[in-house]
């Protein structure tokens, strides 16, 4: 059709080049999307080509990185269906894909699927590019079970996944690279791999059947027996055993539900109601408070109708976990709540009548236990989680009181769910945004309809279908089975706690047969799983003769959780016994920790404990972050759980040196340096004090009878204290004897201070308060720094050095790490305090506001306390109206 004789040649190019795209990506290109027929000159054809979508095509086949990145980063570059990369993969240019890759522009997804159900990895199989195949799969391209058309056939028989098509067709090398893709972390004979959490995963692709039903394993099977010679170690690891006993998986169980809420709310008596035990209900009516109290936390299944019409015969068997709510019970939490697939049940009492152990309630004080509990909750739980809030109604509360308590209740947790809205993270589930209201002490009441049963029934369903546990492997394997069958034997044989190789030789003898082709690693591997579903403790400790560094071994097995929570924990906890065993102090050596459960463990009797076991027990305590170690070397230990400035009901603080320092920061000058600042000496002395406060849901700075909405994680003053301790490591015990040459460090429990001394009698002084709320909830953080002159030079890490503000950002820095839990920080503000507010009370400082803040456009550094700002105390802090308004004017 062309006439023309010039453009004939053109034509003929045109369709060479056309002929070539089609070789290179299959893909039919009509001649007359590069030539028209009519174009008298290359450069035309060129332009026309340029100019079209097509020219990509080019570029990918040229190899020009260059253009190809503006490509990918474009986004819309697709031909036919085909990403931009699915196209450079079908081209088989695996240089150029390299560069790309390397190039880092926008990171692109290499698992995204294709417009025809392609992977990159499948299309790198199907048109066969070993080096693409290997460079998709060390990038982070999974191998899945998916199933593809690797020939031109579209049968279902036809087809495999893209493990086979590996298996049979690739080379050691590509196959060396699949497998290491499949597995967590190099193989080092490491045979345990496939039986960790984590590896269904794993599992479900060597299972995976092609489309006649054979499992890739088989293939392997296979290959690995006509393998000859060295092979990779990847291969060997594979070959040490028979692959089939570890791969099979069955689910996970049970969901945990946890009982939580304030101490005599009734929780452990709505747990005899759930399990049916009527005596037990009746006896615990009758107990008084104490005797009733949960210590620590009980564990134990319990078996619910599932509800429903299939639902009928069939249970619903969950891990029932019933947490002392006592303040000194609470720090056992932190470990047990943070697990996946929980359901928790928060109890609030309804109880007008009052007794001599808790006051009479009123609405809004139960409003305030909720939100306190709901925000305590927050910061520790999965993102998998379901919460049901549960008021319980004492006999001889009015209707009136009750509907007002109810009313209360549902304005809060609406408030905790508007938090949401505002965009504030929030991490619990409802399953009702109505409280669930019952009386614990009728038996029937929590499974009438509508009630407690019911709830718990939806949050059990809507656990189980949250979206963000699809992430989680919610499976483990068969072999898992009969070790959870032979857990109660072996508690029923009174060595409740072993070392890791008793143990293990305990698992043994039970096992007999099944296990004995598993090494002690698998065996370790199965234990972990009984621990995930509250079966069983365990504690590790480093491996120091392995030389990965980071590997953790085994050290001990508690079988039996409840036991450990309530006769071993719940009794150390007892305030009756760390006071007759002297251990309130700031530090204890590890000795007094494994001295103290030395007692427990053989007045309980159900653990033989030696000194070898005993040893690891602090281990397991710092696990449960009830304890911290103090240095590297982690020979002593800061009990956090008796460091904590929580209150202690049941006793008076004063009687056993828990007070709490609540004194002006000049006082605390004068009581522990005997130094007054008003003193000639120090006039050019140097302050800088910060306050720290929570916010409230509009990022306001809260005041002591705020309402929080976030709040400290617990134990972050005791995590801040031995971050103090870490940088300086000579505590002193006694106050009244603080040696001048080092710098002094001295902690009490809500109350840290630092002296250090330089030569010429200078002096700086570092002290920080924790505060706390109406409600005993700490809330704020002070911290104050003094220096006699302007010469002294702070310590920080037993070093001279930094100035002032440093000092100041390093301990707000502190602070922040101490209260970070999982990433999550509580919302606060930060705010700077003027000299004078040096000599107020905490109360007056809080209370007044603006006062003594600076505000934002002032200069802090003001070169001495007795300039400007003024040190006397009429001036200071008590509003002097016209010093106020000079301080706005300025
Ligand atoms: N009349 C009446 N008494 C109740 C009710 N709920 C709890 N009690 C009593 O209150 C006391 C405390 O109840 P528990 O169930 O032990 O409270 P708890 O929440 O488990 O308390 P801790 O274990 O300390 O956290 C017991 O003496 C119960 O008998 C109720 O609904 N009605
Ligand atoms: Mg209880």
């Amino acid at each position: 059709s062309i006439g023309d004789e010039g453009a004939k040649p053109l034509a003929e190019s045109a369709s060479v080049w056309c002929h070539g795209l089609a070789e290179l990506y299959g893909l039919r290109i009509p001649r007359g999307k590069v030539f028209d027929g009519l174009g008298t000159s290359l450069e035309s054809c060129r332009r026309r080509l340029a100019e079209s979508n097509l020219c990509f095509l080019l570029w990918i086949a040229r190899e020009d990185v260059e253009r190809c990145l503006g490509c990918l980063s474009d986004g819309d570059k697709a031909f036919h269906g085909r990403s931009f990369l699915g196209l450079v993969v079908q081209g088989r240019k695996s240089a150029l894909l390299r560069q790309l890759l390397d190039a880092e522009c926008g990171r692109p997804d290499l698992n995204k699927v294709e417009q025809d159900g392609h992977s990159l990895l499948s299309l790198a199989v199907l048109f066969w590019s070993p080096e693409c195949i290997q460079l998709l799969l060390k990038r982070g391209a999974m191998l899945t079970s998916n199933l593809f058309s690797f020939s031109l056939s579209q049968r279902k028989r036809d087809k495999s996944t893209a493990l086979h098509e590996i298996l049979r067709r690739g080379s050691d090398a590509v196959l060396e690279t699949a497998l290491r893709s499949l597995f967590p972390r190099p193989t080092q004979a490491d045979d345990d791999v496939l039986l960790r959490p984590g590896a269904s995963e794993l599992v479900a692709v060597l299972l995976a059947a092609d489309g006649s039903g054979r499992p890739a394993v088989n293939e392997l099977n296979e290959r690995l027996e006509r393998a000859s010679g060295p092979s990779s170690p990847a291969f060997e690891a594979l070959k040490t055993r028979s692959l089939r006993p570890f791969l099979k998986r069955v689910p996970l169980f049970p969901p945990r539900l946890h009982l939580c809420g304030p101490g005599g709310a009734g929780k452990t008596l709505l747990r005899h109601q759930i399990l049916g035990e009527r005596a037990k209900a009746t006896e615990l009516l009758g107990k008084d408070f104490l005797d009733g109290r949960t210590r620590g936390v009980e564990i134990m299944r319990a078996s619910l109708p599932r509800g429903g019409f299939w639902g009928l015969f069939s249970s619903l068997i969950v891990h029932l976990f019933d947490h002392g709510g006592q303040q000194e019970f609470q720090v056992t939490y932190n470990s047990l709540l943070t697990q996946p697939l929980s359901i928790f049940v928060l109890v609030i009492p309804v109880d007008t009548t009052g007794t001599e152990h808790r006051k009479a309630t009123n609405p809004a004080e139960s409003a305030a236990e909720l939100r306190y509990w709901l925000s305590s909750l927050e910061t520790v739980a999965h993102q998998v989680n379901q919460v049901v809030v549960v008021a319980n109604i004492f006999a001889g509360t009015s209707r009136k009181d009750r509907d007002n308590h109810v009313s209360q209740l549902q304005l809060a947790m609406g408030q905790h769910e508007g938090d949401r809205e505002s965009g504030i993270e929030n991490r619990l589930s409802f399953v009702s945004m109505d409280p669930v209201v019952l009386d614990a002490s009728n038996a029937d009441d929590w499974q009438s309809p509508g009630s407690l049963l019911e709830n718990l029934q939806r949050a059990w369903n809507a656990v189980q279908n949250d979206k963000k546990a699809e992430s989680i492997d919610l499976t483990m394997p068969a072999l898992c089975k009969p070790l959870f069958a032979a857990i109660p034997r072996l508690r029923e044989q009174n060595t409740l706690l072993q070392d890791a190789r008793s143990a293990l030789l305990a698992v043994r003898r039970e096992l007999g047969s099944v296990v004995d082709s598993l090494s002690d690693a698998a065996l370790e591997a199965l234990l972990q799983y009984a621990e995930q579903c509250g079966e069983v403790i365990l504690s590790s400790e480093t491996d120091a003769e392995s030389h990965l560094g980071e590997k953790k071994r085994l050290a001990i097995v508690v079988w039996d959780p409840n036991w450990f929570a309530t006769a071993i924990l719940g009794e150390f906890f007892q305030p009756a016994v760390w006071r007759r065993n002297l251990l309130r102090k700031i530090r204890m050596q590890r000795e007094e920790v494994i001295e103290c459960f030395r007692q427990i463990v053989s007045q309980d009797g159900r653990a033989q404990a030696d000194d070898e076991l005993l040893q690891h027990v602090p281990e397991l305590l710092q696990q449960m972050r009830l304890c911290i170690p103090i240095g590297s070397r982690g020979e002593e230990w800061f009990p956090a759980f008796l460091n904590s400035a929580e209150n202690h009901t049941g006793f008076r603080e004063a009687d056993e040196g828990l007070e709490r320092e609540d004194a002006p920061a000049s006082e605390l000058l004068r009581k522990c340096l005997h130094i007054d600042v008003k003193d000639q000496q120090y006039q050019s002395a140097r302050i800088r004090g910060r306050l720290l406060r929570l916010t409230d849901r509009a990022g306001r700075a809260v005041k002591p009878d705020d309402e929080l909405t976030s709040i400290f994680p617990s134990g972050t003053f005791s995590r801040f204290q031995v971050r103090i301790l870490e940088a300086f490591p000579n505590p002193t015990q006694d106050p009244a004897h603080s040696r001048s040459d080092v710098c002094d460090v001295y902690l009490s429990r809500n109350f840290v201070r630092l002296s250090w001394r330089g030569e010429n009698g200078e002096l700086c002084y570092f002290h920080s308060f924790m505060l706390h709320n109406d409600r005993g909830i700490e809330f704020a953080w002070i911290a104050w720094l003094w220096a006699s002159s302007n010469k002294v030079n702070a310590f920080l890490e037993g070093e001279r050095r930094g100035d002032m503000s440093t000092v100041m950002e390093q301990m707000i820095d502190w602070m922040g790490e101490a209260s970070t839990i999982k990433q999550r920080k509580p919302g606060w503000k930060v705010e700077r305090l003027r000299p004078s507010a040096f000599f107020a009370s905490k109360t007056a400082l809080l209370d007044d506001g603006a006062d003594s803040f600076l505000k934002a456009y002032e200069v802090e550094d003001i070169p001495n306390i007795n300039g400007t700002e003024g040190v006397s105390e009429s001036k200071g802090h008590e509003g002097d109206e016209e010093d106020d308004e000079q301080e706005e004017a300025g």
